[in-house]
């Protein structure tokens, strides 16, 4: 396992990664240590009365939940390493901080388990995301040291932040959730569908873990924490790439990686609970992809991990090691059958413990290098696509 800053390798180092599925070669995985219940914000209120954070309340993630999580991490780390895939991990961070920009002042962070949300690899890029939480304005910070190290080693590789966001009130529907949760299922959809959720459009907001690299195409979710101004811009940026924006029938959309998930060209995983719209399916069905409906999770709602923000789909929220080895979580029993039946290798891993601390392993991780090229698994237009 290599902390920090990488010398002794560092010739080795490219960023490349151009999907989901090929071979993996190495990759960034996060850590609960330092983890907070966030303070409030516009764009979340944590209200965990049970667990000794009633709304309004806020601090470090209890030890023996960060314990048990980070146990889980390291784990997967030692998995990665005998696969033969390089690890890296970002260094230790004071979350606790308090942090201010001229146009407000929030009394904690995040944490850095999942770097999936912060850093999108696209090809030979890494893109910092704006984020779209106060609390996570300032978590690309704790991934510099990294990401300046593979800058400094790796010749060709681009480096990109996007747009700092203000994150002034105006970037947020007033009194959004009292409104929303009056709403009923159908007209929540409808919400969902045009993208008028908590975010307004004054400015490009978004979490890299809503796009989904599938080569020449990226499938950008719109949601909670990604707006359209925010798609506009990853399709001004990526030039060479045909960008999307997509919704699915969820009532908290929030990262796409537990909702459509690519296992292999031509095979895609859906959340049949979260339903892509027809177009979508029309357009992958025109370029010969198979959809597979994903199988129910283990948990239920009721049975997720104390203090977990994340839905039971984490499932298949998987890490490929390439188009025929997947990483899941050993619990997802169904899951797993399913994807052997394909004529996938599963590896199974413990990482429900992580869930608390922001996702599954699709979120704890972000390949730097795959290999393989960007190609065109779509030749065939349809609709908008
Ligand atoms: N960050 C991925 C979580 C997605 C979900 O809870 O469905």
């Amino acid at each position: 396992m290599k902390t920090g800053i990488i010398d002794s390798d560092a010739e080795k180092i490219k960023v490349n990664s151009w999907n989901e599925w090929d071979p993996l070669r190495r990759v960034m995985v996060g850590r609960a240590k330092g983890t907070m219940v966030q303070a409030p914000e516009p764009a979340i209120i944590r209200d965990w009365p049970n667990e000794g954070f009633p709304k309004g309340s806020y601090g470090l993630v209890p030890d023996e939940l960060v314990d048990a999580a980070d146990e889980q991490l390291d784990n997967l780390v030692k998995i990665l390493e005998k696969k033969g895939v390089k690890v890296d991990r970002p260094s230790d961070f004071d979350f606790a901080q308090e942090v201010s920009t001229p146009d407000w002042n929030q009394k904690s962070m995040f944490g850095c388990m999942p770097p999936r949300d912060v850093l999108a690899v696209v090809g030979n890029e890494i893109l910092e995301a704006t984020m779209s939480q106060r609390s996570r304005w300032h978590e690309y910070l704790c991934y510099r040291p990294l990401i300046i190290n593979y800058f400094k080693n790796d010749s060709k590789m681009k480096w990109e932040a996007a747009p700092k966001p203000r994150l002034s009130d105006e970037s947020f529907n007033k009194n959004f959730w009292e409104k929303y949760e009056k709403l009923s299922n159908e007209e929540k959809l409808i919400k969902v569908r045009e993208n008028d959720l908590i975010l307004t459009d004054e400015e490009p907001l978004f979490d890299a873990a809503d796009i989904s690299r599938f080569g020449k195409d990226l499938f950008v979710q719109l949601s909670l924490v990604t707006n359209k101004l925010g798609y506009k811009w990853i399709k001004n940026h990526f030039k060479d790439h045909r960008v999307h924006a997509v919704t699915f029938d969820n009532y908290y959309p929030q990262h796409i990686d537990a909702t459509f998930v690519p296992l292999k060209p031509g095979m895609v995983l859906h959340c049949g609970e979260r339903t892509a719209d027809p177009e979508l399916i029309r357009y992958f069905e025109k370029n010969d992809w198979q959809i597979i409906k994903a199988e129910k999770p283990s948990k239920t709602y009721k049975t997720l991990p104390r203090m977990s923000f994340c839905s039971p789909w984490l499932s298949m929220n998987l890490l490929s090691i390439d188009q025929n080895t997947i990483v899941v979580e050993e619990s997802e029993k169904m899951q797993i059958e399913q994807l052997d039946k394909l004529g996938f290798n599963v590896v199974p891993v413990p990482f429900w413990d992580v869930a608390p601390f922001g996702g599954g392993l699709h979120c704890a991780t972000v390949d730097i290098e795959r290999e393989g090229e960007m190609e065109d698994y779509f030749p065939n237009r349809h609709g908008r696509f």
